[in-house]
């Protein structure tokens, strides 16, 4: 089924929707599980997208994201602000404060924001800021302007997530390691999953990754995205193989060294997907294969991100 663009906007040519009626998953996720990485898009009519957007997505609502959470079995959300909304947060504010006390946010904000501001939306429930470095996304910001955000961000408690491409990360690392707070990567900083391994070894770009989360434990990573990084696809090869194979031995390895820094997120509702949308309840099927055991899906699911999101519900 397609979904609108509400308002006075006209989709993305070639834009693919969110899939509508995702399976149940086969995998049962762990209570209290936190969708760690989803969006919401306008409605475009209520929360207009923004001028300097690179892309016109589809509507997807907070309604559509709690029922797809209840559906796939989360207890909770963490909904990023996505570049086709700037740094206009009133949609993930929006769906925050609606979600009673269920979801809470990470922001994009400009140098301008005042102090009032960034606590409003403290109280709204947002725990950090998206710095984005991927070009196709976001135009440039000054490194000096996201340095003096972070260290106005890091007095609230918040992190920074921040998004980059596996070919840009030396470039970008004093910047990174010079970061005042808990420091969240997208996606495991895009590996290129189709570049050769050699036994254990990943090769260069995904190594130096490694090396970054272990010589600075401020850094945790997201592992999720197969469906973006993935060149096999979507098609398990029998019923004991994942969907998106080629995938597993990164997002794994990253789980089985770093268990008590890795987050788990749908991602829903997919932006700039090219080839196919994935069926949310699938994508769930995929956690087990990359957390091999129920202590591992308790840290990815439930114990990380609730330190990260809701600490004061955590036992000290
Ligand atoms: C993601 C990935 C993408 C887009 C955004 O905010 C966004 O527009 O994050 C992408 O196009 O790779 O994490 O949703």
């Amino acid at each position: 089924m397609s979904h609108p663009t509400t308002g006075n906007f006209t989709k993305t040519p070639g834009w693919l929707d969110w899939f509508t009626g995702p399976a149940k998953p086969r995998f049962q996720l762990p209570a209290g599980a936190v969708d760690a990485h989803c969006h919401v898009f306008g409605p475009g009519a209520e929360f207009p997208y923004a001028p300097e957007r690179k892309y016109t997505p589809c509507d997807a609502s907070k309604h559509q994201l709690y029922a797809l959470r209840d559906h796939l079995g989360f207890a909770r959300n963490v909904v990023v602000q996505a570049t086709c909304h700037g740094a206009d947060n009133r949609a993930m504010i929006d769906a925050c404060t609606s979600s009673g006390g269920k979801a809470r946010g990470v922001a994009t904000v400009r140098r301008s924001v005042t102090d009032d501001e960034l606590q409003a939306m403290h109280t709204a429930g947002v725990r950090g800021v998206r710095f984005n470095f991927v070009k196709r996304l976001v135009d440039f910001t000054p490194k000096d302007e996201l340095m003096e955000i972070a260290g106005r961000i890091a007095k609230l408690g918040w992190h920074v997530v921040i998004y980059f491409e596996a070919v840009d990360l030396p470039e970008l690392w004093d910047f990174f390691t010079a970061l005042p707070t808990t420091v969240v990567v997208d996606h495991m900083g895009r590996p290129d999953v189709s570049k050769p391994m050699n036994g254990d070894d990943f090769g260069p770009e995904f190594e130096l990754f490694l090396k970054f989360m272990r010589q600075h434990p401020n850094v945790w990573s997201k592992v999720s995205c197969p469906e973006r990084l993935s060149v096999t696809g979507p098609r398990a090869l029998n019923g004991e193989q994942a969907a998106y194979q080629d995938v597993v031995p990164f997002a794994r390895r990253v789980v089985e060294e770093f268990p008590d820094r890795v987050l788990w997120g749908t991602d829903w509702p997919h932006p700039n997907l090219k080839d196919h949308m994935p069926d949310d309840g699938l994508l769930v099927d995929f956690i087990p294969h990359i957390a091999t055991t129920p202590e591992l899906q308790q840290k990815l699911l439930v114990t990380n991100p609730m330190r990260l999101y809701w600490p004061e519900e955590v036992s000290k």
